[in-house]
């Protein structure tokens, strides 16, 4: 199922939901997030990114061709790929051009406030969703995850303050903190240090917005985050590979 326009009629959500179950059966067998970031060596979750509502164009003809093999062979642990077209410029296309190329899991990273966009990611090769306390009541957060686990999707959970702790339960796969505020974009990687000690220690934590040197992820590391979502710092330069290797 897997053609032009197929891909249009997706990202319009034009198909029906019957219609996805169908196609699901296809859907690649998911690769953990939650494992690579448990397991791994670099903890970095590389994001491709055009755009952003705080900075604007950051890297505006950006082909997902071009950067995530790079940031895979950088040793990025995982992918986080902006499907957002609005603000950030993305597409489900830029996941279905990326899946192949790489091996390790990829995040759709989406404002997800309906199942149907659940579908979309396992369609398009996702194997991981971003669920933000901010934008979903705490049900429908329950919800949306228990449909992301039956679809073969795991889940990255993001708070940013300790009011939204409430959000975190048993079947949370990942619980990221984000350092931007997302009613200013100011970013600030000390709210990382300010929660972690409220969180549940056996849960996988990923810092998120901000990280902008290698020092900060060892300090980050040592406070416990096994994972460190980076996106402008390497979207911002020529090569965003390269500037992960180094
Ligand atoms: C990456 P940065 O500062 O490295 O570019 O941030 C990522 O954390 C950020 O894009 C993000 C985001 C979000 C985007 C975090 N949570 C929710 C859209 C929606």
């Amino acid at each position: 199922i897997a053609n032009k326009r197929f891909e249009v009629d997706l990202q319009k959500q034009a198909i029906s939901i019957e219609q996805l179950q169908e196609g699901i059966s296809e859907a690649p067998v998911i690769r953990s997030m939650k494992q690579a970031l448990a397991s791994s060596k670099s903890g970095v979750i590389a994001e491709f990114k055009r755009r952003s509502p705080s900075k604007g164009w950051i890297k505006q003809n950006a082909r997902p061709e071009e950067i995530v093999l790079s940031y895979a062979t950088a040793g990025a642990s995982a992918l986080s790929i902006l499907t957002d077209e609005k603000f950030f410029g993305g597409s489900l296309k830029d996941i279905r051009i990326a899946r192949p190329l790489v091996e390790i899991p990829i995040l759709r990273k989406d404002f997800i406030i309906d199942e149907y966009q659940l579908y979309q990611a396992k369609i398009v090769g996702a194997d991981a969703v971003l669920l933000i306390a901010a934008a979903l009541e705490q049900e429908k957060c329950n919800e949306l995850t228990e449909k992301a686990h039956s679809l073969g999707l795991e889940v990255l959970l993001e708070i940013h303050s300790s009011e939204e702790l409430a959000y975190i339960n048993e079947k949370i796969d990942m619980v990221g903190i984000n350092n931007r505020n997302l009613g200013t974009f100011f970013t600030d990687v000390e709210n990382s240090f300010r929660l972690a000690g409220q969180l549940p220690q056996d849960a996988v934590l990923v810092s998120e917005s901000g990280i902008s040197d290698p020092e900060i992820v060892k300090r980050l590391r040592v406070a416990g985050f096994r994972g460190f979502l980076i996106g402008e710092t390497f979207m911002k330069t020529e090569q965003p590979g390269e500037t992960l290797q180094n």
